[in-house]
């Protein structure tokens, strides 16, 4: 677990480590699959460590991180699903492509939280290079998508 997240446990008074009953929704961007796919595995695993049923998880995949506001709202308006996790990794080009696509995903993402009143989690990784990617997706510096699931379940117990 990432080292600067409390111990769930702490976090809250109720029983924070059982989500059996709790349904989430995953949105993968295909981009950096090598990147995403390895983030989604860090979710999903965390997600079952804390109880999670693999049946209610629900894995959508669009193309790019820029198509994770409008998924990750068609997930977030299902009554059924508790939280959803927006998971990406846009990486640095040589144009302001990366400026407008982080920059909108972030924003996308928190609007739609924020209009429906589910925990809408950001999963998407904003880094200079494909090696600074892999470092935080299982590499040295953790995995963010650990860090999303821990996230998700410690806001569905807020
Ligand atoms: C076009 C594009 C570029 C240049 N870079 C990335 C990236 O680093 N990460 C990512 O997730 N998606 C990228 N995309 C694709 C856009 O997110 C989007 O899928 C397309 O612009 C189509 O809307």
């Amino acid at each position: 677990m990432a080292t600067h997240l409390k111990n769930l446990s702490e976090y809250s008074p109720v029983n924070v480590a059982d989500v059996s009953h709790k349904r989430f929704g995953i949105v993968v961007a295909e981009w950096n699959s090598e990147v995403t796919e390895a983030l989604l595995s860090g979710a999903t695993k965390t997600l079952q460590n804390y109880g999670a049923k693999t049946e209610n998880i629900v894995i959508k995949r669009v193309a790019g991180s820029f198509e994770l506001p409008l998924a990750s709202q068609w997930l977030a308006q299902r009554a059924d699903i508790d939280a959803v996790i927006a998971i990406g990794c846009i990486i640095q080009g040589e144009t302001r492509h990366f400026d407008f696509i982080a920059q909108a995903v972030a924003e996308g993402i928190m609007q739609v939280g924020l209009k429906h009143n589910k925990p809408v989690i950001f999963g998407v990784l904003t880094t200079n290079n494909l090696e600074q990617a892999l470092e935080r997706a299982g590499g040295k510096h953790g995995n963010k998508g650990e860090e999303a699931a821990i996230t998700a379940i410690k806001m569905i117990h807020f």
